[in-house]
């Protein structure tokens, strides 16, 4: 960290002997005069001032004014284990002692990313034995992409080179990745998507009147909406379409759960015109629907997927993508160079610390907990709080993943208009309150560390209900 008396740019040159106020300004400072934050106009952002977060144990973070937030989000929808677990910190301070840094290149491996690999095996869907690693979800899915490309060159049918996604998808920010989003603020700065990407509509029942498919019942919607992914493949030509990629729960595009008839109706699609089915498991990996992969929730096949954040519960950047039987074959067999790889692919340390998160995960039972425990508590107090407040539309989720539609018209399913933004004032209370909550355009998204317990489980609710409370008194609803 930088320190003010070491830093030409310090505003307050008697920062460091100040109080936690004055180091605020000073941090808030250095941060908009010399940082670029993701997703944020920094304009606005200078103009309110950032937060500053220093601190964080268990499913809480503090401030650097000392305030306490409880963390509903797990960061960004990462941190399974819970902040400061001694066990990772350990893991990964003997790698940096052992082997800090080494590569993969030069027919060389290192304990810690080989043990990562079969135990990452051990967990994954059927038929999946073989990863490649890279450091962040969008690599993940830039290198799915390639290798999607790649396999069909491998099997002879080069012209197989379009790759569908879904409206409200959300994979990611290198140019493949966003261009396989489905969020349209993600294009237009970018001049994306790239050719060659096709979309077809999200399975979102809440949303299904407003979509102008009228007051139809979710397994029925699933059904159709599934059919709309057989007529885009038709449309463009089996021949020509290479894959499907989605999120097998839709995270940053609004928490959008399928109807349950929706995923056999995709898989046998992609099976009859040949389309290889990657899923994005970044979010719905490693427990957070209490199973350790959303393809064992929903019980899909997929030949490719992906997974990053609770991989490691965001204590180092890695990710990885797994392959399963047919796509491993063709290009562990090709008998070739595959000309693909970062200079900190499976690096090291994040593989000793992600090593350490899955046996932590094992040993502590978190997916079973999260399954058969905490995350039906989660869901039936969510319900008990919310299910019948004037201001909340739908109350959906599954083990510790929730989201609550904030509608100004209960019975017809509908939503604010954009320009009032009622998820950003719900979100102000919650910080204000003390909780972090995502807000998803009115969409309010809460995905707690897989360690949460009943209690804080409460903490959570009462801050939440409050939250929504003010807000619903704000726009004449309570
Ligand atoms: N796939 C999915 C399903 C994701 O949720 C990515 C890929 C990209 O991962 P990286 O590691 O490249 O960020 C994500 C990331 C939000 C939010 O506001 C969600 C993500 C990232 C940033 C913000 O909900 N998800």
């Amino acid at each position: 960290m930088t320190t003010p008396e070491h830093n030409s740019t310090a505003h307050n040159s008697t920062a460091h002997n100040s109080t936690a106020h004055n180091l605020t300004a000073h941090w808030q400072a250095l941060d908009a005069a010399h940082h670029v934050h993701p997703f944020t106009d920094s304009v606005a952002l200078n103009r309110e001032g950032v937060r500053v977060i220093t601190r964080s144990e268990g499913v809480y973070l503090w401030d650097s004014a000392g305030k306490r937030l409880i963390d509903g989000m797990s960061g960004l929808w990462c941190v399974q284990v819970g902040y400061g677990n001694r066990d990772l910190a350990e893991a990964g301070c003997e790698a940096l002692k052992t082997l800090p840094y080494y590569n993969h290149f030069f027919k060389t491996t290192n304990p810690y990313t080989v043990e990562l690999a079969a135990k990452l095996v051990q967990l994954l869907p059927e038929g999946h034995a073989r990863v490649l690693f890279a450091n962040s979800g969008s690599e993940a899915n830039d290198t799915a992409i390639k290798l999607i490309r790649y396999y069909w060159n491998l099997k002879g049918r080069p012209e197989k080179k379009i790759h569908i996604s879904r409206e409200f998808a959300y994979h990611g920010v290198t140019m493949a990745a966003a261009s396989l989003s489905g969020i349209e603020s993600m294009h237009t700065q970018w001049d994306l998507p790239l050719p060659g990407f096709a979309k077809v509509p999200a399975p979102y029942w809440f949303a299904a009147e407003a979509m102008g498919y009228g007051d139809i019942a979710p397994d029925e919607f699933g059904l159709v909406i599934a059919r709309k992914l057989e007529d885009k493949i038709l449309e463009l030509g089996p021949d020509r379409v290479a894959s499907f990629s989605a999120e097998p729960v839709q995270g940053a595009g609004g928490l959008i759960f399928p109807p349950r008839t929706y995923w056999p109706e995709v898989e046998r699609i992609c099976r009859k015109y040949d389309v290889l089915l990657h899923l994005d498991e970044v979010i719905t990996g490693f427990g957070r629907l209490g199973e350790w992969f959303g393809a064992h929730h929903y019980g899909v096949a997929p030949d490719i997927m992906s997974l990053a954040k609770g991989l490691s519960s965001g204590y180092q950047p890695i990710s990885a993508v797994s392959l399963g039987a047919r796509m491993a074959e063709a290009i562990a067999n090709a008998g070739e160079e595959l000309a693909h790889g970062y200079t900190y692919s499976g690096h090291p340390v994040a593989s000793a610390v992600a090593l350490k998160n899955l046996e932590v995960m094992e040993r502590d039972g978190l997916v079973a907990r999260t399954r058969e425990q905490i995350g039906p508590y989660f869901q039936r107090r969510l319900r008990e709080t919310f299910e019948q407040h004037p201001l909340v539309g739908e109350v959906r989720g599954e083990g510790l993943l929730a989201a609550l539609e904030l509608v100004p018209d209960k019975p017809r399913r509908s939503f604010f208009p954009r320009n009032i933004d009622v998820g950003s004032h719900c979100r102000n209370y919650c910080f204000a309150g003390g909780l972090v909550m995502r807000a998803i355009r009115d969409t309010m998204v809460l995905a707690p560390p897989l360690v949460v317990t009943e209690p804080e489980i409460e903490e959570i609710l009462v801050k939440a209900k409050d939250a929504i409370d003010r807000t619903a008194r704000d726009f004449g609803r309570l």
